[in-house]
């Protein structure tokens, strides 16, 4: 219960924040004028008026709000509950912890497959005990599948969902663009698929912010995303603690995906195959043609049982900046990073970062590019507790006794960066200047 009230306090982000333009004023008093008439929304309720959460659905027209009272649901018409392509909010009335689908090991809670878009709304729920199996699409997404949608999920909770292929949590594919803002994936378990949390597919495009992934655990590869062919995502703002995989402990990145990760923590995360075959990049893997772009992210704590405790890349492209890796482990050759082990030859541009052991620490097998750019340390980041984590950086004007080598040592300034109003300070205060480089807690 503890980690779900976490969740709370993640702000939500703007548009302007992950870096897509909002509504300029002028427009949005053009559209003000234009809309020609006021559309009444209606509540439906359930279970008061509506026996089952999809009785509600097929009750509401487009723009209603189906609010669904405290309790815990589940049997016929509360799993593989389908939005029929509505632009509805389905919400709880207080929020995930006390509004549960509980699909008893029986299929999954919501089945998006009709051109839904952001204006399909699902808030506040929890998922658990979704199972599903089967051949292709049918064996992903134990709890929710996004299969040409594009829907939008606010501060829900994936629990303890199974699938015998990817997503044990969701499955994103179909080439929809799906947005998960302030959800909890948490043990999501026993994948034997790629993603044990978040699986991404299909060339499909989603936005996954101020997210958190604990403890899901025992995927093939990306114990909590998994983001392969040709699939387009950022993870901007999340937190990945914990998480387990054969290879790609946190994250797995291949297949010609391109990813953006921006202001994550990443720690703790194992890969835990058999070693030297298996177990490769105990926070993230990038293979297969990964496009990928680390930014002000936070690594450390990640183990291997071979290669890249923190990061393992092998054909493709991997550009690191203003992060901090430490205290990350693998026993044979890379504790921080490793870069192609594999035989498949790619390139890794390290700039403003702070990684324990320099270049020293990262394994570069023959034909590989290590760019190892300006501005990096090697220097302890000196984290300290604060009120909402483990890893702000030590700073005086904070209260502690000396200032972290990582303030102010980043590439370009909070404010280009969009970190202005996120802090690396225990005591709050934003980042002012020059970036912090790792982790900004939000304010
Ligand atoms: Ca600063």
């Amino acid at each position: 219960m503890g980690r779900q009230r976490a969740c709370r306090f993640q702000p939500r982000k703007t548009m302007q924040d992950i870096g897509l333009p909002g509504p300029a004023p002028a427009f949005m008093l053009v559209v003000a004028f234009m809309t020609p008439a006021v559309v009444h929304a209606e509540k439906i309720r359930v279970p008061r008026v509506y026996p089952t959460i999809q009785a509600g659905i097929d009750a509401a027209d487009h723009g209603d709000v189906v609010v669904v009272n405290d309790g815990v649901y589940a049997g016929d018409g509360n799993r593989n509950i389908d939005f029929r392509g509505k632009a509805i909010t389905v919400r709880s009335k207080h929020g995930p912890e006390s509004c549960i689908i509980d699909c008893e090991d029986g299929g999954r809670a919501f089945y998006f497959h009709s051109s839904e878009g952001s204006d399909s709304v699902l808030k506040g729920l929890t998922v658990t005990r979704g199972y599903v199996t089967g051949g292709g699409k049918d064996g992903n997404g134990g709890g929710m599948i996004c299969d040409e949608a594009s829907p939008t999920v606010i501060n829900c909770s994936f629990r303890d969902n199974w699938a015998n292929g990817g997503g044990a949590g969701v499955s994103v594919a179909g080439g929809g663009s799906p947005t998960f803002d302030s959800c909890m994936f948490v043990g999501n378990s026993d994948c034997p698929g790629y993603g044990g949390a978040l699986n991404i597919g299909d060339a499909s495009s989603p936005a996954v912010v101020n997210c958190i992934f604990v403890e899901n655990l025992r995927a093939n590869t990306g114990g909590a995303i998994c983001a392969l062919d040709s699939s387009n995502t950022s993870i901007v703002g999340c937190t990945i603690i914990g998480n387990s995989a054969i290879y790609g402990g946190g994250i797995s990145l291949g297949n010609s995906a391109r990813v953006e990760i921006a202001n994550c923590i990443i720690s703790d995360n194992s890969a835990t195959g058999n070693a030297p075959t298996w177990g490769w990049g105990g926070g993230i893997v990038a293979h297969s043609y990964a496009e990928v772009i680390i930014g002000n992210c936070t690594i450390s704590g990640n183990s291997a049982t071979s290669y890249g405790g923190a990061i393992s890349a092998s054909a493709g492209r991997t550009t690191l900046g203003n992060c901090i890796l430490w205290d990350n482990s693998a026993p044979y050759g890379g504790p921080q990073i490793a870069i192609g082990h594999r035989g498949d030859p790619c390139t890794l541009s390290v700039g403003y970062a702070d990684v324990q052991g320099g270049q020293e620490a990262v394994y570069v097998g023959p034909n590989n590019t290590l760019l190892w750019g300006e501005g990096n340390i090697n220097a302890d980041p000196l984290f300290a507790a604060g009120p909402a984590g483990a890893y702000y950086l030590s700073q005086l004007t904070c209260g502690q006794d000396q200032n972290s080598p990582c303030i102010d040592a980043g590439d370009g300034t909070a404010k280009q960066l969009g970190l202005k109003k996120s802090t690396t300070c225990t005591a709050g205060g934003n980042d002012r200047n020059i970036v912090d480089m790792g982790y900004h807690y939000p304010r």
